[in-house]
């Protein structure tokens, strides 16, 4: 007999309502002791009492979904208690004591479905990211996996490489006979309309996993131009120091920021300049480093500094934004140089929205947004990789149309992986030890 399975599906704190799932054979038992009550018509809320010990401890709202018609496909009880800690706690305590009930793994909930397939893998998958997203952006992304758009392009590849496959098999039953020219013409080229598919597909997610992973922002530019004033501003927190003393930043000072939707790692920096102080010597050196491996350099300069010293012209690339901050020091507002500068004076607030839309503009392009990429589950980029490389191995093998296939059959069969077609135990476990308790 199966295991009947609990957990906490809201997280373990004070709150309005907290809902415990018991999914699995026994749960209508359990669920028929603690209301002690008879009949419960499935998927309909009822309001009742919880008994623990000839004690009330809670009055519920608790709902019955009978297989196969649930989250899990088994019998499966929801009890959406007071979210009190002790009614938690005793909850918990009381399904423990039953006969065959367990406190369900992570993503154990979520697990079953796939097994008894309520959820396919890829959308599982989506699931996870969902429950992960932080950001507007991250949402979005795992949304779509969940609408099916990553799983129907990817079930387009299978049913193009069984036809490619199918093509050249045919071949080969014919092969005592003359084998038709242009089979190989045929298949290769669809092959390698293929190969650049998935090749796109990779490289798209490769930018837009930013979205996932965060995207990095350094703060560079002289000593005293306002690098600091803009991390407080952007960040609306004081994070750095600010002060009239040049120098005043040396440590990298970072914070998490929520920019648009994108998850922002944004980092302040040493003021650039020539000095034999030690300390600020090694601040330098880091906050070049810094600036050379962020996605976007935001490089300031003040009217009185407009130059690019050699240090600064290391990190500057296409994502770097330059800024002239204090224009409320200058009348002068035509400025001597060939690059597009963003102007702003950060104490007397001007410029400041084009910066901030300068910014979301750069993050947008860096991170593939526009191109619609999709974020790939690594799991998936990893088979997609693995499919390529027996994809590219079928052009070597070109000469021999049973190596072909071959090959071809390998791609297809890593491919099918994606929908765990093969191998699912071991798979299972990888994605699902990532989920919460409780899902
Ligand atoms: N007039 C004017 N002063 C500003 C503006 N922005 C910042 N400041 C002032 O400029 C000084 C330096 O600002 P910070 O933000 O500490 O400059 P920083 O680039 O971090 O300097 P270091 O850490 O020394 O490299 C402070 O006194 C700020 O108040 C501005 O737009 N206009
Ligand atoms: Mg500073």
């Amino acid at each position: 007999m199966g295991r009947t399975i609990y957990a906490l599906s809201t997280p373990y704190a004070k709150s309005g309502i907290a809902i415990i799932r018991v999914s699995g054979i026994e749960s209508l038992k359990s669920l028929k002791i603690l209301t002690k009550k008879d009949n419960f018509i499935p998927n309909k809320a009822t309001l009742s009492n919880i008994y623990v010990n000839e004690e009330i401890i809670d009055n519920a709202i608790v709902i019955y979904f009978k297989a196969p018609y649930s989250y899990t496909g088994e019998d499966l009880v929801e009890y959406h208690i007071h979210g009190s800690l002790a009614v938690i706690k005793e909850m918990l305590d009381a399904l423990a004591l039953f006969n065959n009930h367990y406190i369900a793994n992570r993503g154990e909930f979520t697990q079953i479905a796939v097994e008894n397939n309520k959820l396919d893998l890829i959308t599982a998958e989506g699931i996870l990211d969902l429950i992960n997203a932080e950001t507007y952006q991250q949402r979005k992304q795992a949304i779509r996996s969940l609408n099916g758009e990553v799983e129907s392009t990817y079930l387009k590849w299978y049913e193009e490489l069984k036809n490619i496959l199918a093509l050249v098999e045919a071949t080969i039953d014919f092969s005592d006979q003359e084998i038709p020219e242009d089979t190989f013409t045929i298949a290769f080229k669809q092959i390698d309309a293929l190969v650049l598919e998935i090749k796109k597909e990779l490289q798209g997610s490769n930018k837009i996993n930013k979205i996932k992973d965060g995207i990095t922002i350094s703060i560079v530019g002289s000593p005293n131009v306002g690098k600091s004033s803009l991390i407080n501003y952007l960040s609306n927190k004081n994070v750095s120091i600010v002060s009239e003393i040049a120098g005043t930043t040396r440590d990298i000072v970072e914070t998490y920021l929520d920019i648009a939707g994108f998850p922002v790692l944004i980092s302040d920096t040493a003021g650039i300049r020539e000095t034999e102080e030690i300390i600020e010597k090694e601040g330098i050196k880091r906050a070049i480093e810094k600036a050379i491996t962020s996605d976007i350099k935001i490089v300031i300069f003040t009217p009185e500094s407009i130059v690019l010293s050699n240090e600064l012209n290391v990190v500057i690339d296409n994502d770097t934004i330059f800024v002239l901050n204090k224009i409320d020091l200058t009348s002068n507002k035509a400025l001597d140089v060939n690059f597009e500068v963003c102007a702003i004076s950060l104490k007397e607030n001007i410029g400041l929205d084009l910066l901030k839309a300068k910014i979301e503009e750069k993050l947008i392009a860096i991170s593939g947004l526009k191109e619609n990429s999709v974020v790939l589950q690594k799991r998936h980029e990893e088979i997609l990789k693995e499919t390529l490389s027996n994809l590219e191995n079928s052009f070597n093998k070109s000469q021999d149309i049973v190596l072909l296939s071959y090959y071809i059959r390998l791609s297809l069969s890593s491919l099918g992986r994606i929908f765990g077609n093969f191998e699912i135990e071991e798979i299972l476990g990888k994605i699902f030890s990532n989920f919460c308790v409780g899902k």
